[in-house]
């Protein structure tokens, strides 16, 4: 697209944080790249840790009640919308999209309406990504939707990374490094309610990990809840195993985190990531679903990955339901610090999200 538009992401909140995390990294990546963007979110209450300054060119609207809303409606009439996301299948209201549909521009093909999904390495990925949907009903019959899937490889649509983060990365490497004085290892904590958690605290409590004791910096929410409800139970060797308890981090402060760690525990799909681009060595807990979706989600990762066979056998254990135990050598750090950096750098070499992103909308509209 040549000239500056306007997007409008429609974002509701299912639970936790990586719908909006996700909507915001997006809007502020488009925003940095010169677009204009409007986030509709239906519960915009982690943004105020997540992003408190806010982002230029980033305006965060509450989800539509009323289209005929005198400040909507002046809002849409001074700024129409050229690109519409909604995010993970989240519906966008009718009374929007008849709006949309009505206001003037040239044709259908000046605008573009898109799904973003939900992240996997799976291969049905790549059949749909980019896939056509005619809409049959509703204020936008007629009309087509567009399913642009994130992925792994150049047949998808690509991997949230921001043009500046390896370069931003290596800055805060210079002037971090330096000074960093702990001997411990340093392991982050982002988690649900593992299993096997317990498991772990133990072992690195009597042994620490790799021989070293660990500073495991464990991040606010259900993740401190878990640590807490372990600890209830464990006496811990503080020689061994110090616990740190973070605060609420914002995005750019808990992606300096992910850099500056030795291991990191993640969980969701913005935080896999993150971690993936820290280059560091990490677990994913990915987001549990009822029906065991997220298994052979998470052997496909591990699969696209070329993870070594500890890290695959580690993140069985610690996404199993019901798994208690870890053997005590499973944390192969060396090996998993040369994958991880392996892998980073595979995946650096494609098209990140939104620049394929850009250039889809500007090819279908
Ligand atoms: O919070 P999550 O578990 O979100 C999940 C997943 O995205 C899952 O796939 C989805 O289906 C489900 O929600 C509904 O994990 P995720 O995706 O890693 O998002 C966490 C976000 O929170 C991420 O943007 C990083 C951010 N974060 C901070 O900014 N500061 C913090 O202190 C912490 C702990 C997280």
């Amino acid at each position: 697209m040549n000239r500056r538009h306007q997007w409008d992401i429609f974002c509701k909140v299912i639970d936790n944080f990586g719908d909006i995390g996700v909507c915001w990294r997006l809007s502020t990546d488009l925003a940095a790249r010169g677009e204009q963007v409007r986030l509709w979110v239906d519960d915009a209450s982690a943004l105020s840790w997540m992003a408190p300054a806010g982002a230029k060119g980033v305006e965060v609207l509450p989800w539509i009640q009323s289209i005929e809303s005198p400040a909507v409606s002046a809002l849409l009439a001074k700024q129409p919308s050229d690109v519409l996301i909604e995010a993970f299948g989240c519906e966008i209201p009718p009374e929007f999209l008849a709006r949309w549909v009505a206001q003037p521009a040239p044709s259908q093909q000046a605008r573009c309406w898109l799904n973003l999904e939900y992240l996997s390495a799976e291969s049905y990925v790549e059949r749909c990504h980019a896939m056509p949907s005619l809409v049959s009903h509703g204020p936008a019959a007629g009309w087509t939707k567009w399913f642009f899937y994130p992925g792994f490889t150049p047949q998808t649509g690509g991997l949230p990374r921001e043009p500046w983060l390896t370069q931003r990365m290596t800055d805060v490497d210079a002037q971090v490094e330096p000074h960093r004085a702990s001997s411990r290892l340093q392991v982050t904590l982002f988690c649900y309610e593992p299993p096997a958690l317990a498991a772990l605290l133990a072992e690195w409590s009597r042994h620490g990990l790799a021989g070293q004791p660990v500073e495991l910096l464990v991040t606010a929410g259900r993740s401190a809840q878990a640590v807490k409800a372990v600890l209830s139970q464990l006496t811990t060797n503080t020689e061994l195993l110090h616990i740190t308890w973070l605060p609420w981090l914002s995005q750019t402060e808990f992606d300096h985190l992910l850099w500056g760690c030795d291991l990191n525990f993640v969980r969701g799909e913005d935080s896999v990531l993150r971690a993936l681009w820290a280059g560091k060595p990490f677990v994913w807990s990915i987001y549990p679903q009822d029906d065991g979706a997220h298994l052979p989600k998470l052997e496909a990762f591990l699969q696209r990955l070329d993870a070594p066979a500890s890290l695959k056998a580690f993140h069985r254990a610690w996404n199993t339901a019901g798994e208690k135990r870890l053997a005590p050598s499973a944390v192969d750090l060396s090996e998993w610090r040369q994958h991880a950096k392996v892998a980073r750098t595979a995946l650096l070499g494609q098209e990140d999200m939104t620049s394929r992103l850009l250039q889809f909308v500007a090819k279908n509209r």
